[in-house]
């Protein structure tokens, strides 16, 4: 795990203006993430191409005398305190029923409760689709462990951290956010087939730029719909079952299933639409892999097209914003590629820009943005950073 001891004057100062002076901390900064595409497979056994971003959740940690925990996250401007004498608090919601989770699920089966003082330091923004839950997750979940002298493999924290997303945050996500955030490589994207947990590392063309561009739209029905989407899916392969297909999940079916699926799946059409979305999506990863690997800007721009509109048509998760947003970057100078990014309902564009046109890009982007939607957008760009666990080579 990658430990910081070289902790900035500002957060040393802001520390010991909360807990105290004392022994040194030690720190662990989270990146987000930038899914490239791969939207909406990962619960579906499929293939995602994310890049971890340097921005960052920052958590600043030490051992203190007794057993209770302190956690004082900046983003909130709010303190917690607990301790494992008693058990959670049924009524605690929101950030501080999160990280207690974390911290008692990482804990959990070991004989192991130190006492802890915490800081979370965010300049990752919160809820804008770089995944700043797992990686707040991620942070404190790291500096638990390395305090507690807990040792943690990258698959089985990944899966830890994803089930107190389930538990805790009550959101069923998948499998990306945790592995990119773990095991990302600095100038690559990771290729993870979350069917058998293969990871691959794919560079990233060098005269590209990396564009995160934020539509500004939070919508609460993301939960939700998140939810039915996944429940969609799940219905899709029962289906299939019913039908005498022997699958698990989305990622069994074939195109050729599809036409079986138009049978058996109603008149509505709205499932064969899901899951026609999943199914050329794990194409589209594919695809955008052998585009990266030749630098090929025409075709990765045909890629992403198309899975904006799958995402739009089909898997319906997009919303009037992000289709503004992604529309004016097409028409923008040295857009190479744009498409949601995400679980969508708001949030971020991902964009690969000409690296000399990225300023003309943003601006005549995000002046479209206005003209067609009266928002302001914003933007950020990024570059692909090593994960809390950089590995060398393949993995599994
Ligand atoms: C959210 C989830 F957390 C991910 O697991 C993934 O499903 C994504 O939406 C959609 O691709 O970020």
């Amino acid at each position: 795990m990658k430990r910081h001891i070289d902790i900035s004057a500002v957060t040393r100062n802001r520390f010991e203006e909360i807990f105290g002076k004392g022994k040194i901390p030690v720190r662990v900064s989270a990146p987000g993430r930038v899914n490239l595409i791969g939207e909406h497979t990962d619960y579906n056994d499929g293939l995602v191409l994310p890049v971890a971003v340097n921005r960052y959740v920052h958590v600043t940690g030490r051992i203190r005398q007794g057993s209770s925990i302190e956690i004082h996250s900046t983003a909130f401007g709010e303190l917690h305190r607990f301790s494992f004498e008693s058990e959670i608090n049924p009524s605690l919601s929101g950030w501080k029923r999160f990280a207690e989770g974390v911290i008692r699920t990482i804990l959990k089966n070991t004989n192991k409760q130190v006492g802890m003082e915490l800081l979370v330091e965010n300049d990752l923004p919160v809820g804008g689709g770089l995944s700043s839950s797992a990686a707040f997750a991620a942070g404190l979940g790291s500096v638990t462990a390395m305090l507690n002298r807990i040792e943690l493999s990258p698959f089985e924290f990944a899966r830890t951290l994803q089930n107190t997303e389930h538990v805790y945050a009550g959101v069923e996500c998948g499998i990306m956010d945790q592995l990119s955030i773990l095991l990302s490589r600095m100038g690559n994207a990771l290729l993870i087939d979350c069917r058998t947990l293969q990871i691959d590392y794919i560079p990233l063309p060098a005269d590209w730029s990396l564009i995160v561009l934020d539509t500004g739209v939070r919508h609460d029905l993301a939960f939700s719909e998140y939810s039915e989407r996944r429940l969609q899916c799940t219905k899709i392969v029962e289906l299939f079952r019913q039908a005498g297909k022997g699958f698990t999940s989305l990622r069994d079916v074939t195109a050729c299933d599809l036409d079986q699926l138009e049978k058996v799946a109603g008149s509505s059409g709205v499932l064969l639409r899901r899951c026609r979305h999943v199914v050329s999506e794990n194409h589209r990863v594919t695809k955008t892999v052998s585009a990266l690997k030749t630098s090929d800007r025409k075709r990765i721009g045909h890629i992403f097209h198309d899975s904006h509109q799958s995402l739009k048509n089909d898997f319906e998760v997009t919303c009037p914003e992000l289709d503004s947003m992604v529309e004016a970057a097409c028409h923008a100078p040295g857009c190479i590629a744009a498409r949601m990014t995400g679980g969508g309902f708001g949030g971020c564009t991902v964009n690969f820009v000409t690296a000399d046109m990225t300023e003309k890009f943003i601006n005549e982007t995000l002046s479209d943005y206005r003209k067609r939607t009266g928002r302001n957008g914003t933007s950020l760009q990024v570059s692909g950073i090593d994960g809390i666990m950089p590995c060398e080579g393949k993995h599994q």
